[in-house]
């Protein structure tokens, strides 16, 4: 059997790539520079498509490629998948769920120690000298503070334990309240902003949160409030947060996604408030090459006719 052609629309590392390439037909999407070329030399025999987490599948790419038959994130968000056209079309979709669990877990609580504790600023008051003229700000004890989580799924339920061992006490909204959970359901996002400091975003990204955290949830945050995403920036309606940090509507906010990254919004910049990181949740090679292992392990059972090993719940 000549080995599958699979289209690849994202950077891979290459420790992904390499075992990618040495069992099927790679052709790079991301990478070419005469994209419409590649489609119609390759879109014909094109079975398999690896992209990322946060990567955009346009439904006209995939009705150019119309032997595909499994489309491989490598990440665990698929907000960037057309789920619905890939129902009608039968397409498989796989994700890397679990194995990044506990690193995005981390960065969260990185981030409320960060903002709430002030550790990016001290960092900067040791650097720029200032310790030697006076001593640093006192900051509020997280212990006893409430963090509200937004999407109780593997990721908020991992965040919620660390936050709860250091003695927070947690709360958290989604679709549902969840069975065989010991904190609090609060069913209105707002209201949940409104009893938080720390309102902490860990719910999929895509259409159906699309700016849930709007300039109202923002408001009832309000100024004793701090606002933590690790999902997707699509979830915060980005020029309302920049407005509510602007006008100290809201206390500070830690950012591990944007809307349009790389770019972050100038503003957010040269705020002391905020904490900004560059999309860490998943970075650690430990967890890349776990998430790299099973995106290809769904590639290679798909294709040797075994059951994958993840399968997105929409289409399960
Ligand atoms: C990765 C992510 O940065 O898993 C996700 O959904 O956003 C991150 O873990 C991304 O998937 C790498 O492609």
């Amino acid at each position: 059997m000549p080995a599958p052609d699979v289209i690849v629309t994202a950077p891979l590392p290459p420790f992904l790539y390499d075992p990618l390439r040495a069992d099927y037909r790679c052709h790079d999407y991301y990478q070419s520079s005469h994209k419409p070329g590649l489609l119609a030399a390759e879109g014909q025999k094109i079975r398999g498509l690896v992209q990322g987490g946060g990567t955009v599948t346009p439904t006209d790419l995939l009705d150019q490629l119309p032997k595909l038959e499994i489309i491989s994130v490598f990440g665990v968000g698929y907000d960037g998948v057309p789920v619905d056209y890939c129902r009608r079309r039968g397409l498989k979709v796989t994700n890397t769920p679990d194995v990044l669990t506990d690193d995005v877990a981390d960065v969260a609580v990185g981030l409320v120690l960060m903002t709430g504790r002030g550790f990016a600023k001290a960092e900067r008051f040791v650097r720029s000298g200032e310790w030697e003229k006076k001593g640093p700000e006192l900051t509020t004890k997280l212990g006893g503070r409430t963090a509200g989580i937004l999407g109780l799924g593997r990721i908020g339920k991992a965040i919620g334990q660390r936050l709860e061992a250091m003695g927070m006490k947690i709360a958290y909204t989604g679709r549902k309240a969840q069975p065989g959970v010991h904190y609090r359901y609060v069913p209105d996002l707002k209201a949940l902003a409104a009893e938080s400091d720390f309102l902490i975003v860990a719910c999929p990204g895509g259409p159906a949160t699309k700016h849930l955290v709007n300039a109202d949830v923002l408001s009832a945050l309000g100024k004793k409030g701090t606002i933590v995403n690790i999902a997707r920036g699509s979830i915060i309606d980005e020029p309302a947060l920049v407005q509510a940090l602007q006008d100290g509507t809201i206390g500070g906010a830690g950012l591990d996604v944007f809307a349009d990254e790389p770019h972050v919004p100038k503003p957010l910049l040269a705020m002391d408030n905020v904490v900004l990181l560059p999309h860490v949740g998943s970075a650690t090679n430990e967890t890349r090459k776990a998430m790299g292992d099973l995106c290809k392990a769904n590639l290679d059972a798909w294709f040797a006719g075994r059951p994958l090993l993840t399968l997105i719940p929409e289409l399960a």
